[in-house]
């Protein structure tokens, strides 16, 4: 019974909003769900723009994942890659042989003048993948991370560094500058439900918040919003997030994710396994759905999805919810 939903739009970064937006995509009506994508990790390799997040997305919607390692062109090869190592480029960021072509492809159309936005757009159609996805913006923005080993960029510390350095500070370069595209604002004040996906909320939620104008659009849909918990028993499922929150001072629970989130929520997933973040999260005013949230596999994405949308029916639609 989830036909109700005609117009979801699901905030994601990484591998868990990739999982998540496949499970929504899955149970949802065809044409009914728009991603609205991190570009924070975005990062330029030989002068090709790399956007990881909007990238594995695509890959991940249209069946073209690495299905292992949650990233990447299932079955790619690294030939142009080992002809960069015997030349004595810099390899640590792992780009296969497929994957370089869509970069190619981008930087190309970039030069040309193409917006992000309608590159993007171009590829989700060519590639079939089964949802729109809108990069959070078209401007530039860029993660950055104080470390005590100074400023680094995302992907250098991420990839490059195993998210080894002690993280003291997350900036979101260009974020004051940078505006949403025309679709996103107007897919989330059309939308009957909003969901943030089980993503990094520091890395990969909280910059496309940052960019200006998108936490108001949020605050002010019409439709309610609901979070997905990125951590099952205080762990993260993938990535480094529960360091991440410990090193930057900040309680590891669901309920902590949420309070991040402050003001935008109206409803939280978390595991069944963590009832006192349930009660947490209840005692600060919002509904909870506990349950399994391990997406294991596309049913595993699939059955989560079909449960928050059963859920989101039962919470009440608040026209001109203000921050
Ligand atoms: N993640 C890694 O851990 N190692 C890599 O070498 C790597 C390469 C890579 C290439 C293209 C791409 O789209 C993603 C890639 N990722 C890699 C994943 C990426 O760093 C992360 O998924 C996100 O940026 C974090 O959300």
């Amino acid at each position: 019974m989830t036909v109700r939903w005609n117009s979801v739009v699901l905030l994601a970064g990484g591998v868990g909003g990739a999982r998540m937006a496949e499970g929504l995509a899955r149970a949802l009506p065809s044409g009914s769900l728009t991603v609205i994508a991190n570009v924070g990790d975005d990062e330029e390799f030989y002068g090709l723009r790399v956007c990881p997040d909007i990238d594995t997305l695509l890959y991940t919607l249209s069946d073209r994942i690495d299905r292992g390692q949650g990233w990447g062109v299932g079955g790619d090869t690294v030939k142009a890659l080992d002809v960069l190592r015997d030349l004595g480029a810099p390899t640590w960021m792992k780009l296969g042989d497929a994957d370089f072509g869509l970069h190619i492809w981008r930087s190309w159309r970039l030069r040309e003048g193409d917006s992000l936005s309608a590159i993007t757009a171009e590829a989700t159609k060519r590639f079939g993948a089964a949802a729109k996805i809108l990069p959070a913006t078209d401007d530039r923005l860029r993660t950055r991370l104080d470390t005590d080993e100074g400023w680094m960029d995302f992907q250098p510390w991420f990839v490059g560094r195993h998210c080894k350095p002690k993280v003291k500070e997350l900036r979101f370069d260009g974020a004051g500058d940078a505006r949403p595209g025309a679709p996103a604002l107007a897919a989330l004040a059309a939308a009957d439900l909003i969901v943030i996906a089980p993503s990094n909320p520091l890395l990969s939620i909280e910059p496309i918040l940052a960019v200006s104008g998108l936490r108001e659009a949020i605050a002010s849909a019409a439709a309610p919003c609901i979070g997905v918990s990125p951590l099952i028993g205080g762990k993260a499922v993938k990535g480094p997030l529960a360091r991440l929150m410990a090193d930057l001072g900040h309680q590891v629970t669901s309920a902590a994710v949420a309070r991040r989130y402050g003001g935008l929520v109206d409803a939280f997933v978390v595991d069944a396994g963590d009832r006192a973040d349930a009660g947490a999260l209840e005692a600060d005013g919002l509904a909870v759905l506990s349950t399994d949230i391990l997406m294991n596999g596309p049913p595993g994405a699939e059955r989560l999805a079909r449960e928050l949308l059963e859920f989101a029916l039962t919470l009440p639609v608040q026209p001109g919810r203000a921050a």
